[in-house]
């Protein structure tokens, strides 16, 4: 699916301040990291998907529909795994300024995991509730982060991610409701103060970095641009997943640069089990559709 770069590849480092900045934040934004023609590339693909995506009724592999998605007005919640259906999504995944700036937390031994394209369409991209990824797969450490791909300019006004900083090195929240597990935090049960929120903002082509961790979310982009936003995970060279069944080959294919290793790093670190699965087993906003208490309003009905 992507090619594995050379083995004495060397690629841009982050800063010594960024490093630390990730560290105490638990989320970076590197601003302008792709080059224009890389951006205008992932933006022409993704018109593609949205045409396609009009002769498409319900969910499927690829397309997450918003709830009033329809052929005369197509309206993506998000492009499941793109990197499989396109060459362009997939480029990205080994573009060397994100392996760089993932070498530079965690060292050599870079492994992907999976990708998704969130949309948060104009005047309409459906809210996130709270969460942390940890919640969905613990790891036996956590060097584990998300890459953000602005596709768009993304600002205040645009439905940004929001973080909140510092949560990274905090407790794991009950992330269930009904017994069941959700994918997002009751945010009326959590000692949590919403008012420290940062948004994840940049021009088109910037990247954010997000700990696994760190709580995140973000509220319904009613503005009149759209926020597309590529979310490439990648995990550490020797981070094993705790509650995951690995493919081996897939696994084995997943390891981008680094060596291989058979003695995973384990640290102790706080997990919850993401079971039973949810009632609406799907993407996280099909999880989060049982949660009883919600933060950011939903989005409205078009
Ligand atoms: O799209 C966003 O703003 C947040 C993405 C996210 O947290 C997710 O899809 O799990």
């Amino acid at each position: 699916m992507f090619q594995r770069p050379a083995a004495d590849a060397v690629f841009p480092r982050l800063t010594d301040e960024q490093v630390a900045a990730y560290q105490r934040d638990g989320y970076l934004v590197v601003p302008n990291a792709l080059t224009p023609a890389q951006v205008k590339g992932l933006s022409d693909v993704t018109h593609e998907f949205v045409e396609q995506s009009r002769s498409v009724t319900s969910h499927t592999d690829v397309y997450d529909l918003e709830p009033s998605h329809s052929a005369q007005h197509p309206l993506l919640r998000r492009i499941k795994t793109p990197e499989k259906w396109h060459p362009t999504y997939a480029e990205v995944v080994t573009y060397p300024v994100i392996l760089g700036a993932l070498q530079s937390l965690w060292g050599p031994a870079i492994r992907y995991q999976t990708a998704k394209l969130n949309m948060k369409v104009a005047g309409y991209g459906s809210s996130l509730e709270w969460h942390q990824d940890w919640a969905f797969y613990p790891h036996t450490n956590d060097d584990l982060a998300v890459v953000g791909v602005m596709i768009d300019d993304i600002d205040e006004s645009n439905g940004p991610m929001l973080v909140i900083p510092g949560s990274h090195r905090g407790p794991i929240f009950d992330h269930s409701s009904g017994g069941r597990f959700v994918g997002g935090i009751d945010p009326t049960a959590v000692d949590v103060d919403f008012g420290t929120a940062a948004a994840v903002t940049g021009p088109a082509g910037s990247i954010s970095i997000h700990h696994v961790r760190t709580l995140h979310g973000g509220a319904a982009n009613l503005s009149g641009r759209d926020r597309r936003f590529l979310l490439l995970q990648y995990r550490s060279g020797d981070a094993w997943p705790l509650v995951e069944n690995v493919d081996w080959d897939e696994w084995r294919a997943s390891l981008l640069t680094g060596e291989e290793t058979w003695t995973p790093r384990m640290e102790a670190l706080p997990f919850r089990v993401p079971l039973p699965v949810p009632a609406h087993e799907g993407s996280i906003f099909e999880n989060q559709r049982d949660m009883g208490h919600r933060f950011f309003e939903a989005a409205p009905a078009s």
